[in-house]
């Protein structure tokens, strides 16, 4: 966790010299200017680079693979000796041939789970709770963007819809969830074998990539509270309903107890939830400056027709002039998300873009579940970017035919224009799943 501002010049010429790469040509200069953790680097081959190869180049410099279980071809987490510096180890695998790149491993936090300022307003346009639930009425983003409606006249969703909630981990035993929560079902609990040989001894509901082992539980809240967002069980008599109340949720745990993770768990992450059959990936977390290799992630994702869905970040910031990674990255994969209140303004907090970030769901003081059978609200462009994540899950559990660019391109062209997000998002709206799902039955 250190700048290295020296060492800035130094990269900013290496790279000037490698950009024979196509992949390089926007690699931004402050790359070491974000956290990062010491001690490892991530190093991505050229494919012709034979694995002898890389044994070579790494046994030069005392590294050691410390993980290469990722999506992406031919990428490795790299331990460093002790006492070499990331700044040391960059310059080094930067400048081998063989080398396609070396980035660090850069840190990134929690978009969200910052508590309303104030008491709620009443809601100014409470729907009719459809199924009973107690507390639904106190959603009022689900209502917002048009679920009920949508409930009623198209679907409540499909478990065989997989969403891949990449966060801190989701409390899978809660009432309003457990039923929506995703099972491998080619693996066997608790024998200590891994039965259906994807590399997860006894991966039931997903994988912790914090502590490598198979219990995902969440000991923050955020990735409870995004989970319910997406899909709390409707009719249960109990709590409130997500945007897609049938649906399968699955927990990759990559972001600590106090919300920080790393670039490399988030591509195993991604990797683990691409490979075990997720189509939309929930991420509710941002950072860490630019990495060619999340977005090398992000695209092996898009090239198996998974959509992104990502947090457009608290800093009420524009981020067409300061990008937040991953919501930011150029793949066609990505819905960066704004945050709206539950009178279409503007969430003070939430970052914009008129070219970077997509359109705006609720994440002001939004009600949803967190651990231990209990319910809060939460605020944060972490809290809107479900409410698209459950949306795109419900879309395709009424239509599975849709293509991934399709279903993102009904999802822009059916939002409602609000005047907050007017030329300062690419949609100029709110998202709205009601209209997406009419129109579907227009178009495909
Ligand atoms: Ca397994
Ligand atoms: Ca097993
Ligand atoms: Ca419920």
């Amino acid at each position: 966790m250190k700048k290295g501002y020296l060492f800035l010049i130094v990269f900013s010429c290496l790279i000037s010299s490698q950009n024979s790469f196509s992949q390089m040509e926007d690699f931004p200069s402050d790359i070491v200017d974000h956290p990062y953790k010491e001690g490892e680097i991530l190093v991505r081959y050229l494919s012709a680079t034979a694995p002898e190869e890389r044994d070579l180049i790494r046994s030069q410099m005392g590294g050691e693979i410390a993980d290469n279980h990722f999506i992406v071809p031919n990428l490795e987490l790299v331990k460093l000796p002790q006492g070499q510096s990331v700044e040391e180890a960059l310059a080094y695998y930067q400048n081998t041939p063989g080398v396609l790149y070396a980035v660090p491993n850069h840190l990134v936090y929690i978009n969200g789970g910052i508590f309303p300022p104030r008491p709620l307003p009443d809601n100014p346009d409470p729907t009719p709770n459809p199924f009973g639930d107690p507390f639904f009425d106190r959603s009022y983003g689900i209502s917002l963007i048009g679920s009920p409606k949508a409930w009623e006249q198209f679907t409540t969703g499909s478990r065989e819809i997989v969403v891949g909630v990449i966060d801190t981990g989701i409390d899978y035993t809660h009432e309003d969830l457990a039923a929506n929560i995703w099972k491998n079902p080619k693996e066997i609990e608790g024998n200590g074998i891994d039965d259906d040989n994807n590399g997860f001894v006894d991966d039931i509901y997903g994988w912790n990539f914090v502590g490598n082992n198979n219990n995902p539980f969440d000991d923050n809240r955020h990735g409870t509270h995004v989970s319910g967002t997406i899909g709390a069980l409707a009719g249960n008599g109990l709590g409130t309903i997500g945007v897609s109340p049938k649906v399968s949720l699955m927990a990759c745990k990559f972001l600590s107890k106090d919300g920080w993770g790393s670039i490399d768990a988030a591509i195993r992450s991604i990797s683990y939830a691409v490979m075990n059959g997720a189509k939309v990936l929930n991420n509710s977390w941002g950072g860490g400056g630019y990495s060619q290799a999340l977005l090398d992630a992000i695209k092996t994702a898009e090239r198996a027709g998974v959509l992104f869905v990502a947090a457009a970040g608290n800093s009420n910031a524009d981020n067409d002039k300061n990008p937040m990674y991953p919501a930011s990255y150029d793949a066609a994969n990505i819905v960066s998300v704004a945050a709206t209140d539950y009178l279409d303004q503007r969430a003070s907090f939430s970052s914009y873009g008129k070219t970077t970030v997509d359109l705006a769901a609720p994440g002001v003081a939004v009600f949803s579940t967190v651990p231990n059978n209990l319910y809060g609200n939460l605020s944060g462009t972490s809290m809107a970017t479900p409410h698209v994540a459950g949306a795109a899950a419900l879309i395709w559990a009424y239509k599975p035919a849709l293509s991934m660019y399709d279903l993102k391109d009904l999802i822009f062209k059916t939002v409602d224009p609000v005047d907050s997000m007017k030329d300062i998002t690419v949609t100029g709206g709110r998202l709205n799943v009601f209209n997406a799902m009419a129109f579907s039955l227009l178009q495909f």
